[in-house]
């Protein structure tokens, strides 16, 4: 803080679609926790990209103040870093829409997560679904961000961001910070408890398939045991060709902190439904905490609201700076007042 020069901006944000789950853990809260003090950082609860998939009006009302409640719980410290709600900083759409006018149709065509989704949700293959990476380029290129720690299904999305800033930098003058991907060695990419080759997602219809962060223990203990493992015996990590025991091995390594190599080093000769329950143990006691703050968290609203409030009036004054700047630069007129 006390550092002369400014510190690197980072950004990162979590669609509150749904309730947050492990994979939210691993891939992005655990990082955004290590990096926060080494960075100016903004987590944005990004209810705008929510809306591409169609939502009860209530359930998205109650999953934004629970993600941002899920942040703090995860030990996101608002002293250190900005949190706040897409849709309460205009500037996020008035920047896609500028971006949306440097996208190539074929460029985002070829987004693997819109296939994906118009495959899941083939009755709403809607616009938005289409623009949706440009509305996250919007999100990161805002706050000339460095660095955005996400899981591995997003590299993609940030390739096509780092294509658009440097497009518009070309096109006109250097404008927008080139931004950088973190992701993690381990937990990029969780899977699926019940089809280890899909990724652990919160909209799963399949509960048994996702730990979320709101299970109690029994849950928890539950899903683990039936959780689906490969036809094998021994505790070996592959995760190609072993893929619910790795991804198990993945779950120890979060929930206790041990290196991959010492757990299967001590489990080798281990039985699954042994290892199965030392993950269940150490998951309990990883997970309990979280939610023991969130539900402290989220019972007072009023502070929450008013920390997003306050989030989302310093996020405004950094992002407004942005969108002049670009509006001034494709040739938008604007009186001087
Ligand atoms: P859904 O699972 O509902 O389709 P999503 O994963 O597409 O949601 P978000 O919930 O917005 O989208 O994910 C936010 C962040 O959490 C991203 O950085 C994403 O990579 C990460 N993440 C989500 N699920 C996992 C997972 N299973 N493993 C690792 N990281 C994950
Ligand atoms: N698309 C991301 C969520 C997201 C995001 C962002 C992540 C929207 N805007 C900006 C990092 C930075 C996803 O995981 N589905």
């Amino acid at each position: 803080m006390n550092d002369a020069s400014p510190r690197k901006v980072l950004f990162s944000g979590i669609q509150p679609s749904g309730m947050l789950t492990l994979g939210h853990i691993a891939g992005a809260l655990r990082n955004w926790v290590a990096l926060q003090h080494q960075y100016e950082c903004y987590f944005c609860v990004v209810d705008l990209h929510a809306l591409t998939v169609r939502q009860v009006p209530a359930n998205l009302r109650r999953w934004t103040l629970d993600c941002a409640a899920m942040y703090l719980a995860a030990g996101i410290e608002p002293a250190h870093a900005t949190i706040f709600v897409q849709s309460h900083v205009p500037a996020h759409a008035e920047l896609a829409w500028v971006l949306s006018t440097f996208t190539g149709f074929g460029e985002a065509s070829r987004m693997t997560q819109f296939k994906e989704k118009s495959v899941q949700h083939a009755d709403n293959v809607n616009v938005g679904l289409f623009a949706y990476p440009i509305l996250m380029a919007a999100d990161i290129l805002l706050y000339q961000t460095e660095l955005v720690p996400v899981g591995e299904d997003q590299k993609q999305h940030l390739e096509l961001t780092r294509d658009l800033a440097q497009r518009f930098n070309n096109a006109y003058s250097p404008t927008f910070t080139v931004p950088e991907p973190y992701i993690p060695t381990y937990g990029a990419r969780l899977m699926s408890l019940q089809d280890p080759r899909k990724k652990m997602s919160k909209s799963d219809p399949n509960h048994n398939a996702t730990i979320f962060l709101v299970d109690d223990n029994d849950a928890i203990r539950r899903k683990i045991q039936r959780a689906v493992t490969d036809s094998g015996t021994t505790i070996t990590y592959d995760p190609e060709h072993r893929p619910g025991i790795s991804n198990l091995i993945e779950i120890y390594h979060l929930a206790s902190g041990e290196p991959i190599e010492a757990i299967v080093e001590r489990f080798r000769d281990a039985s699954y439904a042994a290892f199965k329950a030392a993950v269940a143990d150490a998951l309990v006691a990883y997970l309990e905490p979280v939610r023991t703050r969130f539900q402290q968290i989220r019972s007072d609203e009023g502070s929450l609201a008013q920390l997003l409030v306050e989030g989302a009036r310093r996020a405004a004054r950094v992002a407004e700076r942005t969108l002049r700047n670009v509006y001034r630069k494709v040739g938008l007129w604007r009186p001087q007042y």
